[in-house]
């Protein structure tokens, strides 16, 4: 690999010409950033630092972990950071035996509000996502105290936006022009015993690389008729009557092996290492690690999620395509509960397509009748699946797992892990579809195929950006492989947005839709708190108060003080859209279902009515769900068989202290209430005036907190 030689062409070859200059910067944007150019690892570093740096009152940078190149894998937190507590705040551990021990890392206030988590490149050619969360990040930076609605989500939510998941791809993708799916983990891909020993090389010496072409009675290429400078692949078993071509990435034998390329810098790919349906592959190009999460970004992913809670929301940007996988990829259907599908489907997907301006199914325009389309569908249908539904799913609003024949797509993938372990709505989006994100592409009919497409594309990068993204075939010698020519797509521009206008409608549409998705997140409010006394007597410091059955014994001590049987009561409303968890996110092992605390000094209380926390379950929200009747009205149909059973759903209920003692459960109260409002009643007695306050933590719907006047 010829490094020195890369080395020499900086990101700055990159900079388009000024015809693309964005509009005028708005004035709250103290970072400027536009988006003619691919920002690439440095870049994007230099951007997030500088955003901490100029909002400190609404962002956070964190490091959450190193890439296997040791660049640091990086999430902009942003989030009003005066606001929102947790409970560590108000409830200390305490360790009997030594007080005053603190060796538990306390929780940022961030923490306690609902999550909205935003990754880009996974894989590092597809760098297009780690643009959008520039842009996400920029929209919301500006947008704060100008923009009323993205104020409250910032005020209120917390966004926590990691751009680059595999920084060393991106790097070798943008930086060095050599693109990079995977990340750098020293790999042998062809068993050889040596690493990384002939990767991609700069033939001709012009600082890129780019493609060679040359005359192969054996290549499943053809030029294109009407413009010779594509190449146009065939299937495997057609036939043709042109000459056949070869083409592969510009690049020599290094090792005499009589192979070209075949163990690059590259490593395993990430989204194959995550601990969801993983098993060990190593048949493809990188393969899928040697465990779940050897990847030390897929680690420092899996760790931040562990111990960020928060998150019921996440998008995963990769490309191209344009269109989006929902849950799930490596099970079933049946592996969803009808309420998350209609959840994902009827509000999400069908906004996902309007912001597209593609078809929406019949069945979701008019969920009322669904019936109907299932009946209908059971004549027509290809899959079983889409009978269960009542509706195909559509191009733009897709799942990996492939319904037709039954199988699955992949495994070790973030968003079904995110989904099937967190109970986050994550979601895959594969960005870009030049043929409908390029607003002014030339000479396109509709439905044109490959070549039309890629036809249009090399006229319209003559046009917009002076040809400098194809280059022109010129000939050249191969070391190896003799006369043929260099040339073709910088391969960075092959699977991502172009920059300038094509990569702005990109990052304002799926913005908008991520906006539009934030929106949807719970809010766990406290409506009412108030207390009132049922008793109360002065020279009293010791008194003490103890239930058996329903009687209350209230022994009165000799001291002066203040003594008092409170009755406090609170009341608990989701006041966001959605539910406080996914439909079985309470269920779920790192998970655990809404409580609300009544919290004062603990050596002056008493409860006598009333765990110190009870139990709310999970909070419904206010949007109604289109497509989906809970088991109150008509039992929706209940998921079973090996879905269910991969979801590893709990035998035992969880988040509640285990009996410590045989034969006697201490269970904590369930408040009162169904749907997204509940009522907590509590009597405790208190001596002197400690202060109380109610705190309701909602691990996905946010915590609050409400001090009590005893009236
Ligand atoms: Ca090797
Ligand atoms: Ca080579
Ligand atoms: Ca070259
Ligand atoms: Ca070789
Ligand atoms: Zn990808």
């Amino acid at each position: 690999m010829d490094l020195a030689r890369l080395r020499g062409w900086a990101p700055a070859c990159l900079l388009l010409g000024v015809f693309l200059a964005a509009g005028p910067a708005a004035d709250a944007q103290k970072v400027a950033i536009d988006f003619d150019r691919y920002h690439g690892y440095t870049d994007t570093v230099k951007y997030l630092k500088d955003v901490a740096r100029a909002y400190p009152d609404i962002t956070r940078l964190l490091e959450i972990g190193r890439s296997t190149m040791g660049r640091p894998i990086y999430v902009l937190v942003i989030s009003n950071m005066r606001t929102g507590t947790t409970i560590d705040r108000h409830v200390s551990l305490r360790n009997m035996r030594r007080e005053g021990v603190k060796n538990v890392p306390p929780m940022q206030p961030y923490q306690g509000k609902p999550g909205h988590l935003i990754t880009g490149a996974t894989h590092g050619n597809e760098f297009t996502g780690t643009e959008v969360c520039l842009y996400t990040i920029d929209k919301l930076v500006i947008g704060y105290g100008t923009d009323e609605i993205i104020t409250r989500l910032i005020d209120r939510k917390t966004f926590y936006i990691l751009p680059m998941i595999n920084p060393d791809g991106v790097f070798n993708s943008v930086e060095k022009g050599i693109v990079q799916r995977q990340n750098s983990m020293q790999k042998d891909d062809d068993g050889d015993g040596r690493i990384n020993e002939d990767g991609w090389d700069d033939l001709n010496g012009d600082g890129r690389i780019t493609y060679f072409r040359y005359a192969d009675p054996a290549g499943r290429y053809v030029l294109d008729e009407r413009d010779p400078r594509i190449m146009v692949r065939l299937d495997r078993d057609q036939r043709t009557e042109k000459p056949r071509y070869s083409m592969i990435m510009e690049d020599r034998d290094n090792d005499g092996d009589g192979k070209h390329g075949e163990d690059t810098e590259a490593g395993i790919d990430l989204n194959r290492n995550f601990p969801e349906g993983w098993f060990r592959d190593d048949g493809f190009a990188g393969g899928s690690g040697d465990y779940p999460t050897s990847a030390p970004e897929v680690r420092a992913v899996a760790e931040f999620l562990t111990n960020h809670t928060n998150v019921l929301m996440a998008q995963n940007y990769h490309t191209a395509g344009g269109f989006t996988y929902r849950p799930m990829g490596t099970a079933p259907h049946p592996a969803l509960h009808p309420k998350d599908v209609a959840v994902l489907d009827f509000i999400m997907g069908k906004k996902y397509l309007e912001l597209l301006g593609e078809e929406i199914p019949d069945a979701w325009q008019k969920p009322q009748e669904l019936d109907k389309f299932k009946a209908e569908l059971k004549e027509a249908a290809k899959n079983k699946y889409a009978v269960q539904r009542g509706y195909e799913l559509p191009r733009g609003w897709r799942v990996s797992y492939n319904e037709e024949q039954d199988r699955r797509y992949s495994y070790g993938m973030a968003t079904d892990w995110m989904y099937a372990q967190y109970g986050i709505f994550a979601i895959t989006t594969e960005l870009w579809n030049p043929a409908r994100d390029i607003p002014d592409l030339p000479d396109l009919p509709a439905g044109s195929g490959r070549a039309q497409v890629e036809r249009a594309l090399i006229k319209y990068q003559e046009e917009k950006y002076g040809g400098r993204l194809f280059l022109p075939w010129a000939k050249f010698k191969h070391p190896q492989l003799g006369e043929g020519e260099i040339g073709g797509w910088l391969p960075i521009y092959r699977n991502n947005a172009l920059p300038g206008p094509p990569l702005r409608k990109v990052c304002e549409t799926h913005w908008q839709f991520e906006l539009f998705r934030a929106g949807l997140l719970p809010e766990v409010v406290i409506t009412d708190a108030k207390a009132e006394i049922l008793y109360g007597a002065d020279s009293a410091r010791e008194a003490a108060a103890s239930l058996q059955g329903d009687q209350v014994t209230i022994t009165k001590g000799k001291t002066k003080g203040s003594f008092r049987v409170i009755k406090v009561t609170a009341v608990i409303a989701n006041q966001g859209k959605l539910a406080t968890h996914v439909a079985r996110g309470a269920q779920l092992p790192g998970n655990r279902e809404d409580v609300v605390w009544l919290i004062g000094d603990r050596d002056k209380m008493t409860f006598l009515q009333g765990t110190p926390f009870q139990v709310l379950g999970v909070l419904e929200g206010t949007e109604r769900i289109p497509g989906y009747r809970s088991e109150a009205g008509r039992a929706a149909s209940p998921p079973t068989g090996a879905g269910q059973r991969r979801m590893r759903m709990p035998i035992s209920m969880p988040g509640y202290p285990m009996p410590f003692r045989r034969g006697q459960r201490l269970e904590p109260t369930k408040a009162a209430g169904t749907g997204s409002t509940r009522t907590a009643t509590w009597i405790v007695a208190v001596s002197d005036d400690t202060p109380l306050k109610v705190v309701v933590t909602s691990q996905k719907g946010g915590a609050k907190v409400r001090e009590i006047k005893v009236r």
